[in-house]
């Protein structure tokens, strides 16, 4: 990337219910405190549309102790960044209470700020990196060409994914319409560039391209506080909208 830091958005995904095997490896380490997974997007205008949460499975994760008694599950690397940005305390070293493999975290039941599913679960994707964002990515399969792919890939071969079928049952709502795609950009340009799984990577980035592109410049929401409006505009109000229900914050890198 060149220019500045980007902008993101951190997305407050709470635990509701822990995986077995988180459960097993955090013991009483979280006593009573509120627990979140936190996504960072480009794309808070699209959160009504989350249908479930992706995590790597090979990369570490930690809980860290943030702001107001919670505590954030993140990469060390984000949670640094955090620190730095005091969102995550204290300011020159994060608290690690423990650390989870996102293999086991998958099968996490999460609440999913905005949108029209209030709980959702966390999910293997493989090409989640430890050296973007949070190593959490939200998934809104509408309007993310990745995020459409793993999640096809996912109901194809649940047993090898290792997931239970109904964690990724949750089918893609139309979130904003598009003059060329309609209300599921996604699906439109994964059928189109004849994108057969999450492994197309090339394909998969130019499908990203266009449908950033077509949803910024030429989108309209056609869901939540916003309806109606131009996604351009609609974006920071979203944003705003989380931020202010606390359901979200502002974090760069
Ligand atoms: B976006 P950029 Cl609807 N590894 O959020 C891989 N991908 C990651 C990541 C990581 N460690 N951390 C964040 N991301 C994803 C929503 C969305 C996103 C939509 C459409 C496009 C889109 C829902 N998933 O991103 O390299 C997150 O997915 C397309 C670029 O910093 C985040 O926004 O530009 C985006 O990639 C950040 O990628």
């Amino acid at each position: 990337e060149g220019g500045g830091p980007t902008e993101y958005t951190g997305i407050k995904m709470e635990v509701v219910q822990w995986s077995d095997a988180a459960k097993q490896a955090l013991g009483g380490v979280i006593n009573g405190k509120k627990v979140f997974l936190v996504a960072a997007t480009l794309r808070p205008e699209t959160m009504y549309g989350q249908t479930n949460c992706f995590v790597g499975a090979t990369l570490d994760y930690g809980l860290f102790t943030a702001k107001d008694d919670e505590i954030y599950v993140c990469t060390y690397r984000a949670a640094r960044n955090m620190a730095f940005q005091e969102i995550i305390t204290p300011r020159d070293n994060p608290v690690k209470l423990a650390e989870l493999k996102g293999s086991q975290i998958i099968g996490t039941k999460i609440k999913a700020p905005f949108s029209v599913n209030p709980e959702v679960y966390v999910l293997p994707m493989e090409g989640v990196l430890p050296t973007k964002g949070t190593g959490v990515v939200t998934s809104v399969p509408s309007d993310s060409p990745d995020d459409y792919a793993t999640l096809m890939d996912l109901r194809k071969k649940a047993e090898f994914y290792k997931i239970d079928p109904s964690w990724a049952a949750f089918d893609p709502v139309p979130v904003l319409s598009t003059p060329t795609y309609g209300e599921m950009s996604a699906p439109a340009l994964v059928k189109q560039l004849k994108i057969q799984s999450q492994k197309d990577t090339i394909k998969l980035a130019e499908a990203k391209e266009l449908a950033y592109k077509e949803g910024f410049y030429k989108g309209t929401m056609v869901i939540g506080e916003f309806k109606g409006m131009p996604v351009e505009e609609a974006k920071p109000k979203v944003r705003d909208a989380m931020i202010a229900a606390g359901l979200a914050f502002a974090y760069a890198e």
